[in-house]
This record gives C-alpha cells, sequence and structure tokens, in this order.
C-alpha cells in the first residue's frame, strides 16, 4: 500500500470549503458516468457546458392558439403539474426528453416552410402576405411549443422527494436547475414576442415583393433569437440526461448503506457482497456519486449503496460528494454498514474515524447498524484487552461488535455475509411495519 501518497492525497482534500473539487474528478468524471455512478459537480451559474462530464417529446402545435394571442404562462415555481408527492421517488425517469435546439429548429423550418395561404385569395400581395403571416406564425409557435412543454414538465423541485431534491442541488448545484429552467422560459418569451411582431409586419406589407421580403427576414430574425438563447435548450438537455442516469432507489425494498471515512475499503466490500462494481482504488474519494448494486436472497432482491467518504469535519464545511453521503442517511430508510480502517492505510486516523462515527451513529440512530474492521490483514493480532479507554479499545479492536473482515485473505466474510442478510431481514420487518402502521 502506498500510505504515503494516500496521505499526500487526503492533505490536498483538506482544503477549504467551497473550493472545487481537484482536477481528479475531471479525469474521473466520463468512467463514472459509465460505471453508473452521477458525478458531482458545483456548476458555473453561467455555464452550464461544463457539466458535460457530469453524468422528443416536442408537443403538437396548439392549432387554435393565436401566434398575437396572450402569452404562454410560466409554470415554473407554480403548484401548476406536481410530479408526485413528497413521499415517492422516480421524478427522474419521468422526466421529458429534450431534443437538441438544432432539431428542434430543423423542424419548425421545415413545418413552417409548407404552411400554405388561406385558400381562396385571388389578388397575389394579400396571398402572399397572409402567407407570410403564417408561417412566421409557425415558426414561432414550433419554437415555443416545445420550450414551453419543458418549462411545464419538468418537476418543480418543492414537491420532490427530499432525497431527489438534496440530489438536484447537490449534482447541478444549488439553484442552477431553477435558473437553467428560468433561460429556457426566456428564450420561450422572446420567441413569442420577435415572432408576433415580424408576423405583424409581414401582414402590413403592401406588395407581393414586400411580403415576400419581410417573409425571409422575419424567419431570419427568430432563427437567429432562437440561436443566441439556444445553449438554455442545450444546458436542459443536460441537465435531464445527468438526473436521467441517477440509480434509482425503491423505498420498499431495504437497502444497505456503506459509510466511513475515504478509503477505508466500502466499495471493495461493495462488489464482495453485492451485484454492484465501483471503481476501487487505493486514494480517497474515489466513489464520487451514488452506486445501487443488488443482493438477491431467498428470492427478495434488496439494494446495496455505495457512498463517498466522509472526513471529521463539520457538516458546513464539507464537499458535495460528503453531503450526498449525508442525503441518502437523511432521506433513505437504509441499513448502515458502518467500515472502520484500523490498519493506518486509508488516511484518516482511527482517531478522526471514531469522531465521525460517534457523530453519525448518535445522529442517524434510528438506522439499523452494522461495524466492520476492514483490512484485517493488516492488523497486527489483537493485544490483550484490559484496555479502559473507549479510544484505546477502539483502535485495537473497533467499536463494540464490529466484525473483522479482509477482502484480501476473505477472513471473515462469510459471517459479515450471514450477519448483513439478517440484518436486511429485519430491515425488511421494518420497511413492512412502518407500511403498515401508516396504513392502518
Ligand atoms: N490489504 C487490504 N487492502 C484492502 C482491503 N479492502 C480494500 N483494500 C484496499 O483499500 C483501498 C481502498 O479501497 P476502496 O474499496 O476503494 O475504498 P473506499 O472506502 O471505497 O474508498 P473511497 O471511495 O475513496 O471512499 C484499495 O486500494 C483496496 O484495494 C483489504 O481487505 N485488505
Ligand atoms: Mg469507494
Amino acid at each position: 500500500m502506498n500510505g504515503g501518497r494516500t496521505f499526500n492525497l487526503l492533505q490536498q482534500w483538506r482544503i477549504p470549503p467551497g473550493q472545487s473539487l481537484s482536477g481528479r474528478r475531471e479525469r474521473l468524471g466520463y468512467q463514472i458516468l459509465k460505471g453508473h455512478f452521477f458525478p458531482v459537480k458545483v456548476w458555473n451559474c453561467c455555464s452550464f457546458r461544463c457539466c458535460q462530464e457530469l453524468q422528443s417529446n416536442v408537443g403538437d402545435v396548439v392549432e387554435n392558439s393565436s401566434a398575437f394571442g396572450s402569452d404562454i404562462a410560466l409554470k415554473i415555481g407554480t403548484p401548476g403539474k406536481p410530479a408526485q408527492n413528497h413521499k415517492s421517488l422516480g421524478a427522474f425517469q419521468m422526466l421529458p426528453i429534450v431534443m437538441p435546439s438544432i432539431d428542434i429548429l430543423a423542424s419548425a423550418k421545415r413545418k413552417a416552410r409548407n404552411v400554405p395561404p388561406t385558400r381562396g385569395i385571388a389578388n397575389l400581395a394579400k396571398r402572399e402576405r397572409n402567407k407570410g403571416a403564417k408561417q412566421l406564425d409557425a415558426l414561432m409557435k414550433e419554437l415555443a411549443v416545445p420550450l414551453r412543454q419543458y418549462t411545464e414538465n419538468f418537476p418543480n423541485k418543492q414537491y420532490l422527494h427530499p432525497y431527489e431534491r438534496s440530489l438536484i442541488e447537490l449534482t447541478l448545484g444549488d439553484g442552477n436547475y431553477e435558473e437553467v429552467l428560468r433561460r429556457v422560459d426566456s428564450l420561450r418569451k422572446k420567441i413569442v414576442s420577435i415572432g408576433k411582431q415580424q408576423a405583424s409586419l409581414c401582414a402590413q406589407s403592401m406588395s407581393k415583393r414586400e411580403a415576400e421580403e419581410r417573409l425571409n427576414e422575419g424567419l431570419k430574425k427568430i432563427e437567429e433569437v432562437f440561436h443566441i438563447g439556444s445553449n438554455a435548450v442545450e444546458d436542459l438537455l443536460h441537465v435531464a440526461k445527468t438526473l436521467r442516469a441517477m440509480p434509482v432507489v425503491d423505498l420498499e425494498k431495504p437497502t444497505l448503506c456503506l459509510v466511513g471515512a475515504p478509503n477505508v475499503g466500502k466499495s471493495s466490500l461493495v462488489r464482495i457482497l453485492s451485484t454492484g462494481k465501483p471503481e476501487v482504488c487505493n486514494y480517497p474519494f474515489t466513489t464520487r456519486g451514488i452506486l445501487m448494486g443488488h443482493i438477491v436472497l431467498n428470492y427478495e432482491r434488496f439494494q446495496v449503496t455505495d457512498t463517498p467518504g466522509l472526513l471529521m469535519r463539520h457538516d458546513e464545511d464539507r464537499n458535495n460528494l460528503e453531503r450526498l453521503t449525508l442525503a441518502v442517511l437523511s432521506h433513505l430508510p437504509t441499513a448502515v454498514l458502518y467500515v472502520h480502517d484500523l490498519s493506518g492505510e486509508c488516511g484518516t486516523s482511527p482517531d478522526d474515524q471514531f469522531t465521525t462515527y460517534k457523530e453519525m451513529k448518535e445522529r442517524f440512530s434510528n438506522h439499523l447498524w452494522l461495524d466492520v474492521v476492514s483490512k484485517c490483514d493488516l492488523l497486527q493480532v489483537s493485544p490483550a484487552s484490559n484496555l479502559q479507554d473507549d479510544m484505546e479499545k477502539y483502535k485495537s479492536f473497533g467499536p463494540e461488535g464490529a466484525i473483522r473482515v479482509s477482502v484480501k485473505s476473505e477472513f471473515g466474510l462469510p459471517e459479515l455475509k450471514e450477519r448483513v442478510h439478517g440484518m436486511l431481514i429485519s430491515q425488511m420487518a421494518k420497511i413492512r411495519n412502518e407500511t403498515n402502521s401508516k396504513e392502518s
């Protein structure tokens, strides 16, 4: 093991709060996304392009609505269409498919070009200006309607389950979800405004030629406005992709959550215990998102989540990775498998691990809980147990009742699996009891 390197990396992570995560994340982002992790990034408010590393449903034109009619109401932040209630998960899987702006534009232009003049107009100038106004109106609607559908059908954050709300804030950055939707809506308003203006101008043309010129000019102007604001659509597309890629959690199914300091061997245990195959590396914060694996036991399917490591620090100093872990513990009914590394290899001292452990145990005392001391192949044979001090006991044995295991030598793994299965069965009974008492 490379203890020195681990220590240096850990020191890098003891950076002041709020500072952006290091370049390693940039390097890891793609792999993590492929491995079903969702990467975490505090987005720069004005540029969502940088979020590409993170991990069509264009509606029909409203036939009867006139381009000169009333504006389309903004539904963001209004209780117009709650995606679901606070108690269920799954909103990210129901997000509308966002079309790339280039496709929206191409489709709108094609449809607008095919709009004919109203039948029976004999006068050439009248017919041309009627056609021009109708085509400009059509282009405006074809662009505005999908944008309106996006702003209406992306759920209002306040209606989401608190876990999903936390995911939005921690992965996209606080306020950025709403900001992108606001920009999309602002683009829609600009399109409606320029569309009305150009169609009205065309409708006032005095000659066939003038109507043709105004039509071409109007189409160009609408396209220009759309083009200038189109990055809002691209950003919304990335928001949708990022949120849709997040692991799906079933609240009715028992879930085991692995928690502990960075680099203590959580992901190695997830690989042993479940179908999850998170990345394992000898540096802290290898795991940069929530990964779901499964355990099938007696035909029952259980969920396992790997989480980013927790350092000993105050909540306000925690990075977004640590906050994700806390969001899982706070909002999902999980059983905890807390991993302790007393080998001195992980980069967090046993003293610091003990402090964080005590805090978490107290804070999440309502969770079923199992302690495991990892990497026991690296531990000395236990000294005599006449130790009085809690900390000294912890350094030698871990918390009371902890199981000693080693992924390398496979020591303790059968016992761990048995205890984990037992805990998940208890978790299932707990969930059923809670559901029954809510129903009665
Ligand atoms: N000797 C030994 N090394 C282990 C054992 N379990 C894990 N390791 C090593 O410890 C290092 C960290 O393991 P991970 O499973 O990535 O640890 P983690 O807690 O998920 O780390 P983060 O995701 O960074 O928080 C890797 O180099 C593993 O090979 C073990 O039982 N014995
Ligand atoms: Mg990990």
